[in-house]
């Protein structure tokens, strides 16, 4: 059988420095260069999102697709899938990536019945496993796609009714044992339609107490299959949904404790649902890092002038290296990854604009790593940060830290001191010092 080629002409991309004037090159993305003991490969996890790359079609609400892909080219959407499942591990393998992600619904489409749409999941399951072996490509994490069909119009987990509920766990239970086949390092719950549009038809209390029976029922029918993948869930804060529940980190954080389940989730970052929730990326990923609460990124950017979801591909060093400063920080991602949920713009209409767009995030995202780790190693900021919390350390602040002080003693210590004096946060300082570090 003569091995069908998606990408003909396109070759391994390769590294060439800094210098190179080629566009399917990259410039500083180099795997086996090592950054603070580790190769770009391994602190950067790379990862392909399956719905934007593959089955992206450049469709907007005002117009048909513009992106004509060769693995769409049958009549029948079986051997549709297939093709694009083969052209999606060619295009893993050329551009250089380990990872990638799906939701069920994008690897093959529904059938009729549950039955049927589970027996063409296997096949292609089966197919992503064979070529997973073939090629060494893991998948980073699969998830469900409760959003899409009409059914979940109200809703998955929080649907005020229980049959659409009940079809929601019977996807996520086939979705985790997917998972467990092909190795899944994760699963993600991204709140598709988890959210509400009027407060006159929604009893909130009672949607989020149904939201935490699933998520338990997920946990629990992981440990019984024995999959073992960390669990994440993907805030955002608003699209489809007026107010998605899962708004952003806080939010999330403060759910899955008020309903004991901190521990058996992490969170997925996506850089353009932190904008949209009025949060730099950093904030969102900074408040997920300190609660221990950070798995995986979702890479793209949004668009500082729009209010949606515009998954551009991540292009704005400032950003990575903010991104990987914070990862950098806590010792990177564990089993997480950086998953470029991002899609080429409309009018982006050629094959090759695919690898390009992608070359350079990952150009983005290792010049991020490198700058980053100057930051870190010559420490630019923590010096400054320890040094501007060091009234703490001794005197009345360790007393306060260490909880040995009540009000009446704060009291005679002002007494006693009188006005604090005026402290400069140094701000424009710092900003002209990163980009001494940005420029090089
Ligand atoms: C939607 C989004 C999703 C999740 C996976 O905004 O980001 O693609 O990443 O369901
Ligand atoms: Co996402």
């Amino acid at each position: 059988m003569v091995k069908k080629e998606f990408f003909p002409g396109i070759k391994k991309i390769r590294f060439e420095g800094p210098k190179s004037k080629n566009p399917l090159a990259f410039k500083w993305y180099n795997p086996k260069e090592e950054v603070a003991g580790k190769s770009m490969r391994e602190h950067l996890r790379f990862s392909i999102a399956y719905w934007h790359t593959m089955k992206g079609s450049g469709a907007d609400p005002f117009g048909a697709p513009t992106w004509m892909r060769p693995w769409n080219k049958s009549n029948n959407p079986l051997r549709i899938a297939e093709d694009t499942m083969l052209a999606a591990f060619e295009f893993f393998t050329k551009l250089g990536v380990d990872y990638y992600c799906f939701h069920d619904r994008d690897i093959c489409p529904e059938g009729e019945t549950l039955i049927e749409t589970n027996k063409r999941l296997d096949k292609i399951i089966s197919l992503a496993k064979k070529l997973q072996k073939d090629t060494g490509v893991k998948l980073l994490w699969n998830t469900s796609n409760m959003f899409s069909n009409p059914r979940f119009a109200h809703g998955a987990a929080t649907n005020p009714d229980a049959h659409v509920f009940a079809y929601a766990g019977a996807q996520v239970k086939k979705m985790l044992e997917a998972g467990l086949e092909l190795g899944a390092e994760n699963y993600v719950f991204w709140g598709g339609r988890e959210g509400y549009e009027t407060l006159l038809n929604t009893d909130m209390k009672r949607e989020l107490d149904h939201l935490a029976m699933f998520l338990r029922m997920a946990v629990d029918y992981a440990r019984e299959i024995k999959f073992k993948g960390q669990f994440l869930i993907e805030p955002k804060p608003k699209e489809p949904t007026k107010h998605q529940y899962d708004f952003d980190s806080a939010t999330v954080i403060s759910f899955l404790r008020k309903y004991g389940l901190e521990k058996y989730f992490k969170l997925n970052i996506e850089a353009n649902h932190a904008t949209l929730a009025g949060h730099t990326f950093e904030h969102d990923l900074a408040v997920a890092s300190i609660n221990g609460m950070l798995g995986s990124v979702d890479a793209n950017r949004g668009d500082l002038l729009l209010g949606w979801d515009t998954d551009q591909f991540p292009s704005d060093i400032y950003q990575t290296t903010m991104a990987m400063y914070i990862i950098l920080g806590q010792k990177g991602l564990g089993t997480g990854g950086l998953n470029f949920d991002a899609k080429l713009r409309r009018g982006s209409t050629d094959l090759e604009d695919l690898f390009i767009a992608h070359i350079g995030a990952m150009d983005a995202f290792a010049l991020g790593l490198k700058i980053a780790n100057e930051l870190h190693k010559d420490k630019v900021l923590s010096d400054v940060i320890k040094n501007r919390y060091s009234s703490y350390d001794t005197g009345i602040g360790a007393k306060i830290e260490a909880g040995m002080v009540d009000l009446k003693d704060l009291e005679v210590f002002i007494l006693k001191n009188g006005e604090p004096k005026q402290v400069s946060g140094k701000q424009e300082m710092l900003e002209n010092i990163i980009n001494q570090y940005l420029v090089g």
